[in-house]
C-alpha cells in the first residue's frame, strides 16, 4: 500500500512516518508513505498557497492551483483509489473505515488548513471527506497521522503478532479485556498491595481464560460504552 500525504507543514509528519509501527511497516516494505509539501507546487513567488475569501469572510482559504498541480502530478504517475480530505465536517473516522482503507492500493490524504479550502477542490478532486471527531484542530496533519496509524497497523504483517490487531477494542464492537504482567502481586512505593492478578489467568486453562476474557469485555463495554452493544 502507498499513502501520499499533502500538507503545508511536512515537518509535523516526517518523524511520525519514520517511527513506531508505521516506520516498521515501511522498513518491512509493506507500506510506503510519501509526504509532500504543498508549497513546492505553488507558482506564487512568495510560495503562498492561500488567499482572501471572496465575500469578505474572515480567514484565509487554500487555493485550487497548488492542490491541483500536486494531485495531478501524483495521479499522472499511478491510479489512486481514494483522495481523502481531512475536515471537521467530514464523515467520522472509525475502525470499519480504517479496515476498508487498509485494503486500498494507493490513497492520497490532503490535509486541510486555515479557514478552509476552495470548495471547487472538494467538488472536483476529493472522493471522501473525513473527520476524526467532533472537535476542531488547527490543521489536518494530526488527523492524517491518526488515520495513517490506524490504517497501517492492520495491514497484515505490520504488527508482529497478527492476532493482536484483530483482537483490538472495536474490531468486534467490544472493548478489550484487562491485561496484566509480572509481578503477580505488586507492592507499591508505600508498601501497599495493588492486588493480585486474576487467578484464572494463571491457570493455564485456555478455554476458561477465553471465556473470562469475553465476559470482561462485555462487562466493560456495558459499563463504559453501552452504545457499542447496539451496533
Ligand atoms: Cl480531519 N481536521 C480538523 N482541522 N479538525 C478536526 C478534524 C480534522 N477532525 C476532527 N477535528
Amino acid at each position: 500500500m502507498r499513502i501520499d500525504i499533502i500538507t503545508v507543514i511536512p515537518e509535523l509528519l516526517e518523524n511520525f512516518t519514520q517511527e513506531s509501527i508505521v516506520g516498521r511497516g515501511q522498513k518491512k516494505g509493506l507500506v510506503e508513505i510519501h509526504v509532500h509539501n504543498l508549497r513546492d507546487y505553488t507558482t506564487n513567488r512568495w510560495r503562498r498557497v492561500d488567499d482572501y475569501p471572496f465575500g469578505g469572510f474572515a480567514g484565509m482559504v487554500m487555493q485550487c492551483e497548488p492542490i491541483d498541480r500536486c494531485i495531478s502530478k501524483l495521479t499522472g504517475e499511478r491510479h489512486y483509489d481514494e483522495i481523502i480530505f481531512t475536515t471537521p465536517d467530514g464523515r467520522q473516522f472509525d475502525q470499519p473505515m480504517a479496515n476498508e482503507l487498509s485494503l486500498k492500493e494507493n490513497i492520497i490524504i490532503l490535509c486541510g488548513h486555515y479557514k478552509g479550502i476552495d470548495y471547487r477542490v472538494r467538488e472536483r478532486l476529493i472522493t471522501r471527506e473525513v473527520s476524526i471527531g467532533d472537535f476542531v484542530l488547527t490543521g489536518g496533519e494530526l488527523a492524517a497521522a491518526v488515520m495513517t496509524d490506524a490504517i497501517v497497523r492492520i495491514i497484515p504483517g505490520v504488527i508482529g503478532d497478527e492476532q493482536s490487531a484483530l483482537s483490538d477494542s472495536f474490531q468486534d464492537n467490544l472493548l478489550a479485556a484487562p491485561v496484566y504482567t509480572r509481578p503477580k502481586e505488586y507492592i507499591d512505593v508505600n508498601g501497599k498491595s495493588w492486588g493480585e492478578v486474576p487467578e484464572i489467568l494463571l491457570s493455564g486453562h485456555e478455554a476458561k481464560i477465553k471465556e473470562w476474557e469475553l465476559e470482561q469485555s462485555m462487562q466493560r463495554t456495558r459499563r463504559l460504552r453501552p452504545d457499542l452493544l447496539n451496533k
